[in-house]
This record gives C-alpha cells, structure tokens and sequence, in this order.
C-alpha cells in the first residue's frame, strides 16, 4: 500500500449532555479526522487528543501541527505491506501517542479493506461480542447523577462508572450503593488525588468497587504502587499507561490490578496490542477506554475490545449517547443485554457519511510529499 496522501479535517461536534471530569467540563468536540489515500483505497483514523491539554499534555492544535509537519512527512511516498509498519515509521517522532494513532489507525483501516477482511480479525481479535460499560461524568446534582445511572442500566450496560474527585466522591458512592448494592460499579479520579489523601481514600474500600481508576498523577507509577498494597479495591491505570514499557513496570511495580487501554493514549493499535498481550501473560484484565469518540473512533474500540484480554466491560457505549447524529452508518448501537456484536464485513462494517462530515467541517487540509 502506497501512502499518496493524507487529509486532515476538523469538526465541530456538540456533546448532547456536557461531560466533566476532574479536570474540566466539555459541551462541544473539536474533533480531528485523518484519511490515508491509499491507491484507491481509504482508511479513516480519529485523533481522541481534546480541546485543551489536560487529560494529557496533547491537544488538538498539536496533533494537528505535529502530523502535518512530522508524522505525515514520514509516511507520504512510503509503500507500507503491514499498518504496524505505519507506527516504525513514526517512531521517530517522541511521544505525540494520539497524533500519531490517528495516521496509524488510519492505515490499519485501509489495510483492512484492502485485504477485505473485518479490522477486527487483522488485529488478532476473537471475541465476537463485547462487553459494554458507561463513564457517567460529575453532574449539577446528586439526583442528576442517579437518574444518568437509572437511565444506563435500564438499557443494559453491564457496568457503570461515575467520574469522581473531592468533594464528589464519597457521599456519591454511598447513594449510589444504597439504591444499587449489586450492581457492578467503579470510579474514574483522572489524577484527582494525592498519595497524602490515604486516609481518605481507604474509605473507597467500603463501597465494593470493581475498581478505582488513576487515582494519583499521571506520571506516578511509584506512588500508585504504594497505595495498591495499602488498598483492597484494585487500581486500574489509565493516564500512567503511555507505552509497553509503562506496563511493564507497572506489574512489576504492583502499581495496578487492572488496566484501561486507549488506543490513542497509547500511539496505535501495534502499542495498544504490545500492552494487551504483556497484560494477558500477567493476568492482568484490561478493558478498552474512551474519549468521547465519534463513530470512527468507537468502530475501531469495538475493533479492539475484541482482543482476548479484553475480559471487562469497557466505556465503549452506544453513538446516541453522545450525538444527535454520528458520523457512521449504521450508528454504534448496543443490545438490551449491554453487548456490541462485531459483523464479518471487512474494514469496520460502518461507512462513513462523507456528507456530514463535510457539512460539519470547520477546516481541511491535504498533504502530498
Ligand atoms: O478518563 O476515561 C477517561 C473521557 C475523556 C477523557 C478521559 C476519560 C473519558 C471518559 C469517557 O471516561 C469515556 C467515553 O468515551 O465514554
Ligand atoms: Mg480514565
């Protein structure tokens, strides 16, 4: 596959409800789109970075620059025979993970229609359906909150994860469990917390928590493994998961139980599948995370989830949670039962809708060598 040229494009996209996190609330995604043009044939990736740099140091601005003047510069005129020859050629490029899973993505795309098989397989995927689980973001009320959980459940999802940080936590969990005290349920703190915090997040435990994700710093493996030893919930890294390297240590370390892989966290599915299998020879369970993604990105998530080690329900939920309308046809949707079914068409089995995307793009540019 020759890479002739890659377009960039930028689209507006209102959330239907703001989602916040610890560190920040966002009502509207900038959203970055990447096409690979491949002798005849397109591959389409999302870039997840966000408006601002705050789930991490990359936001889209970056991406944007970093690809048109580094990233795509190394794959234009290349003929590539596997996408994960995608990401060697990038590897020059130090760090820029979610700039640089947009070009590769891309490309795996392409090669997955190229050789007419589902993306799923060409990754080495073998369950055909997965398990799926909601993020629900810190809301204006506790009663908002419970009647975002109430509406999730009563469509299926197998877990549900509420957004935490202090001063919403604890008193959060203890409603959510007195009306819920079965369900499955974890937390996401997105670096909300410092080891100092102990005595306070030890209380955590009594909730019975499948796990708490990032509780400490994004560059804090040390910090997360001492308090693992002192906690019973499991730790599931997300943020302090970057590279294959990371979860090495982090098992060696005991600095997690579990962890979330994000495809664009980690620079590519070639690195994403590096830490899927490192986890599973571990016995460590992984779930697949998002980022608030539209169809592209969510159809290469269930692509992903299909992976063995994928043994958790992941934040891989239906388009019309959302979008008024995605970008995909059909849309991302889920069964009663909190499952998504992968299909045996080849590529990801959702065509774009080239007419929307075109409608609600804010800026384009191609990139020829
Ligand atoms: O930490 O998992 C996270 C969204 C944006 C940034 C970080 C995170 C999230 C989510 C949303 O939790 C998950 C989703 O896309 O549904
Ligand atoms: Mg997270």
């Amino acid at each position: 596959m020759k890479i002739e040229a890659i377009t960039l494009r930028e689209l507006r996209m209102p959330l239907k409800h703001f989602f916040e996190t610890s560190f920040g609330r966002t009502t509207e995604r900038r959203v970055l789109l990447a096409t690979v043009h491949c002798e005849g044939v397109e591959g389409w990736g999302e870039c997840v970075a966000g408006e601002g740099p705050f789930y991490s140091y990359e936001w889209i601005e970056t991406a944007w620059y970093t690809i048109r003047e580094f990233l795509a510069p190394a794959l234009l005129g290349k003929t590539i025979s596997q996408a994960k020859d995608a990401a060697a050629s990038m590897s020059q490029v130090r760090g820029h993970h979610m700039a640089k899973a947009a070009l590769e993505n891309a490309v795996w795309d392409a090669e997955a229609k190229q050789k007419q098989v589902p993306l799923w397989m060409l990754l080495g995927g073998t369950q055909k359906e997965i398990a799926c689980g909601v993020s629900i973001g810190i809301q204006d009320s506790h009663e908002q909150l419970l009647e975002k959980i109430q509406t999730e459940l009563a469509a299926g999802y197998q877990r549900i994860k509420v957004k935490v940080k202090p001063g919403w936590d604890l008193e959060v969990l203890a409603k959510i469990r007195k009306r819920w005290p079965d369900i499955v349920l974890s937390c996401d703190a997105n670096s909300a917390y410092r080891l100092s915090d102990f005595e306070h997040l030890r209380k955590f435990d009594d909730f019975n928590l499948l796990m708490i994700e990032q509780p400490l710093w994004d560059d804090d493996l040390y910090h997360h493994s001492k308090l693992q030893k002192k906690m019973k919930t499991a730790i599931c890294l997300d943020e302090s998961i970057c590279h294959r390297r990371d979860a090495e240590l982090a098992i060696e370390l005991g600095a997690c139980r579990i962890m979330n892989i994000k495809v664009g966290r980690l620079g590519g599915f070639t690195e994403a599948l590096a830490v899927h299998d490192i986890c599973q020879k571990h016995d460590i369970p992984v779930w697949c995370g998002g980022m608030l993604e539209t169809g592209i990105g969510r159809a290469h998530n269930v692509a992903l989830s299909t992976l063995p080690n994928f043994s958790l329900p992941g934040d891989v939920s239906a388009s019309k949670r959302y979008w008024a309308e995605d970008i995909v046809e059909p849309e991302i949707a889920v069964t009663p039962q909190g499952t998504i079914n992968v299909s045996h068409q080849p590529g990801t089995s959702y065509e774009i809708k080239k007419g929307l995307i075109e409608r609600l793009t804010t800026r384009s540019e191609e990139i020829r060598s």
